[in-house]
């Protein structure tokens, strides 16, 4: 049985201390770790703080991005090796938002699932077709060139310990969420894709999540799918009761 792992990605939201009071809320109340998941993917400016107030709870802090060099002349990003250190345990790559505004590829993506694994940090790769591919009848192969591209060169067990979140452009922050039978469609075949692509015991390990509005009133729909491990949340996971609203159904 696969682990249900719930993430809340804050993006550009949040004071410090909006931060702070969330975590002091939600950090005891969070299910313990052997039932469920759960990650606050938070702006880089609040994560040394939060991975210091949630140690030996079991509420996971992650950050939504990362270059994917060491060091050097990057003026403006955050390399692995930090996150390291500040004890980030996840990074969100490749978000829709992250292709869309800041123009990143499907190499950039697996250059930074390589640098997530070299150096201790789970990845969630994110995927995910437009609208006009969707009417166009391109969802499963712009999702399958994204999963395969993402996990090229990685070992067979790498590609297991990935969490995937397939998220449909069209409905993220729209409050449009994919029926749950769409959304199970498209991760059965990121299962299928990862299992011909690696090999069945990586399909039958890695998680995949959906994403786009999902919110309390929806998420047991979602979770009860066969092939959806969980979600990543946006707008509904800032107000910490929602947030343990949604880590809850994922026990
Ligand atoms: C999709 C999701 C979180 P929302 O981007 O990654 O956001 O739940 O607001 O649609």
């Amino acid at each position: 049985m696969r682990k249900q792992v719930i993430a809340g990605n804050w993006k550009m939201n949040k004071t410090h201390r909006e931060a702070e009071d969330f975590i002091q809320t939600a950090k005891n109340e969070v299910p313990s770790a052997d039932q469920v998941e759960s990650i606050v993917v938070a702006p880089f400016p609040f994560l040394q703080k939060l991975v210091e107030e949630t140690e030996g709870t079991s509420l996971k802090i992650g950050a939504q991005n990362m270059h994917f060099e060491e060091n050097g002349a990057f003026t403006g990003e955050v390399s692995p090796v930090m996150l390291k250190e500040l004890g980030v345990s996840h990074v969100v790559l490749g978000h829709s938002e992250r292709r869309e505004i800041f123009k990143e590829t499907d190499e950039d993506v697996n250059k930074k699932v390589h640098a997530a694994f070299k150096h201790g940090l789970t990845p969630i790769i994110c995927v995910g077709e437009s609208l006009e591919q969707r009417e166009a009848s391109e969802t499963m192969d712009v999702v399958e060139g994204q999963v395969k591209k993402a996990l090229e060169g990685l070992t067979n067990e790498q590609c297991a310990e990935t969490i995937i979140a397939y998220e449909p452009i069209w409905a993220i922050g729209t409050g449009r969420t994919a029926t749950s039978e769409q959304a199970n469609e498209v991760c059965t075949h990121i299962r299928k894709v990862v299992s011909e692509y690696v090999n069945a015991d990586a399909a039958d390990a890695v998680r995949i999540q959906y994403g786009g509005s999902v919110k309390p009133a929806n998420v047991d729909e979602l979770l009860s799918q066969s092939d959806i491990d969980g979600a990543l949340v946006g707008g509904a996971s800032l107000e910490a009761d929602s947030f343990l609203k949604l880590v809850e159904a994922g026990k």
